[in-house]
C-alpha cells in the first residue's frame, strides 16, 4: 500500500480485517492529516461501520439540522436531507478514528518510506533503491501519485476557476448569536456572494467546540485569494461572522484551487488506485474523500474473494467507478458553473453517491 491518507488506511484496514498481511508505507515521518474540517454522508459512514470504526466517529461528529444556501444573506433554501445520512467532523477526528482501525486490525504502518512505482507484475520499488513482492499493490498516494504515474495511465486534469481557503476555529456560538439572533447556528451555511464580487463562506459546525470554515474566491482575485486572509475584505462582506474570521486571519492558511482528475482506467494486472490518485474531485458535492473510501472497501471485498487479481481488479472499476464518476461529474459543474449558489442542491444526481451503500452485497443487482 502506497499512502496513509483516508483512502489507504480504509483499504489497508478492510484488507487486513480479511486476513490479508497489509503493509502500509507513507512517505511523510509522521502519520497524521491537514487540513480542516469534512462532510461525510451515507457512503463513506457504511464503510467506517464495516471496519467497526463507528462508535468512535460518531463520539465527536455531528448532523447539523439542515443545510442552508443564502445568496447576498438571503436563504435560498434550508434542505434537511431527511433520509439521507450525514456526519461533519474534523479530518483530524476521522484521521485518528482510521489510524486506530487500521493499528487494531494489525495493519504495519511503514511512515517515512517513500513509494516511487509499482508494476503489473506486483512489484513496488521504494525510493531507498528497496523492492518487494505482492499479491495486491495499491496506488493510495494521493493527487500526486507516484504509483499512478509510474505506470504511465493517461489522464486528464482540469483546473476550474475557483478555489477555497480552509480553517478549522472555535465554534463562538453565543457571539454570532449576538450579532445575527435569528439564525440556527448549528446548520451549515452556505453564504454566496456572486455580484458584485465572487465570494463565499462555507460554514460548517463539526461538533460542539469546533468549526470548518472555508472561505472561497477565484484564483485571479488576488485579495479574496490571499492567504492569510484578508481580514478586512472578508469582514466587510460578511460582517455576521467576523468572530471566526478573525481567528482565521490568524492562521496562515493555503489556497487550493479546485481541481479534476480523471484516468483511463484505474487498474493494471495487480496494481490499483484508489482516492485521489485515481479520481481528485471538486469539494461541492463533499464526495472526495467519501469515494476514497467507498472505493477502498469494494477493492478488499473484490480483492479477497477473487481467484484471480488483475481480472477481479477490471471488474471492481466496471462495477464501481459510475459512483464515482457521477460525484466528479457533478462536483465539477457545480464547481464550473456555482449553481450551488441556488440552493436546493441535494437532490437526484446529486445524491447518487451520497445515497449509496458500497457494503450491501447485493447492491449490484437488478431489481
Ligand atoms: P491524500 O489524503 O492526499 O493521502 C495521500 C497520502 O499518501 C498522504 O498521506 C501522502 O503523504 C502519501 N503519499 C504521497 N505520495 C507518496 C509516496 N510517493 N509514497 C508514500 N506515500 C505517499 N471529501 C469529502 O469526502 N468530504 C468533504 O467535505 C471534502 N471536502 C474537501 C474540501 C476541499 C477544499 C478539498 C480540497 C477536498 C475535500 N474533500 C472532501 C476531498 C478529500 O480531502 C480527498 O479526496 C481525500 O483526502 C483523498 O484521500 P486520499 O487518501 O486519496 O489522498
Ligand atoms: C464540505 C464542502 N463542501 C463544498 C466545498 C466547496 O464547494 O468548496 C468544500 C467543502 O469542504
Amino acid at each position: 500500500m502506497s499512502g496513509g491518507g483516508f483512502a489507504g488506511l480504509t483499504a489497508a484496514t478492510a484488507l487486513a480485517q480479511r486476513g490479508w498481511s497489509v503493509r502500509l508505507h507513507e512517505r511523510s515521518p509522521e502519520l497524521r492529516t491537514e487540513g480542516a474540517g469534512i462532510v461525510l454522508w451515507n457512503n463513506s459512514l457504511q464503510v467506517i461501520d464495516a471496519i467497526k470504526a463507528g462508535p468512535d466517529l460518531m463520539s465527536r461528529s455531528m448532523t447539523p439540522p439542515a443545510y442552508e444556501t443564502r445568496m447576498n444573506n438571503v436563504i435560498q433554501s434550508q434542505e434537511t436531507l431527511d433520509g439521507i445520512r450525514w456526519r461533519t467532523l474534523t479530518r483530524p477526528h476521522l484521521f485518528q478514528t482510521l489510524l486506530v482501525a487500521a493499528r487494531e486490525a494489525g495493519v504495519e504502518v511503514v511512515a517515512g518510506s517513500e513509494v516511487v512505482g509499482a508494476s503489473p507484475d506486483g512489484t513496488i520499488r521504494f525510493a531507498n533503491g528497496d523492492s518487494a513482492e505482492a499479491d495486491l499493490i495499491i496506488g493510495a498516494d494521493g493527487v500526486g501519485s507516484a504509483v499512478r504515474d509510474s505506470l504511465d495511465i493517461p489522464l486528464k486534469r482540469e483546473r476550474s476557476r475557483d478555489g477555497i481557503t480552509r480553517f478549522l476555529v472555535p465554534r463562538r456560538k453565543a457571539e454570532l448569536q449576538a450579532l445575527e439572533p435569528d439564525t440556527e447556528w448549528d446548520n451549515v451555511i452556505d453564504f454566496w456572494n456572486l455580484d458584485p464580487r465572487v465570494l463565499r463562506v462555507l460554514y460548517t459546525p463539526a461538533n460542539d467546540e469546533e468549526l470548518y470554515i472555508a472561505l472561497m474566491s477565484p484564483a485571479a482575485d488576488a485579495d479574496g485569494s490571499r492567504v492569510p486572509i484578508d481580514l478586512d475584505l472578508w469582514t466587510s462582506v460578511f460582517p455576521q461572522l467576523a468572530p471566526v474570521l478573525e481567528d482565521a486571519a490568524k492562521t496562515p492558511g493555503r489556497y487550493y484551487g479546485y481541481q479534476t482528475t480523471r484516468l483511463d482506467h484505474w487498474t493494471e494486472g495487480k496494481v490499483a488506485l484508489i482516492g485521489d490518485a485515481a479520481h481528485a474531485m471538486c469539494p461541492a458535492l463533499a464526495q472526495g474523500a467519501g469515494c476514497a473510501m467507498q472505493n477502498a472497501w469494494t477493492l478488499a471485498v473484490a480483492a479477497t474473494e477473487a481467484d484471480d487479481i488483475p481480472a477481479a481488479l477490471i471488474d471492481w472499476e466496471r462495477l464501481e467507478r459510475p459512483y464515482t464518476d457521477i460525484a466528479q461529474d457533478r462536483s465539477q459543474w457545480y464547481a464550473d458553473t456555482r449553481e450551488m449558489a441556488k440552493g436546493n442542491q441535494f437532490q437526484g444526481d446529486s445524491v447518487v453517491t451520497a445515497t449509496y451503500n458500497p457494503t450491501d452485497p447485493h447492491r449490484h443487482e437488478v431489481h
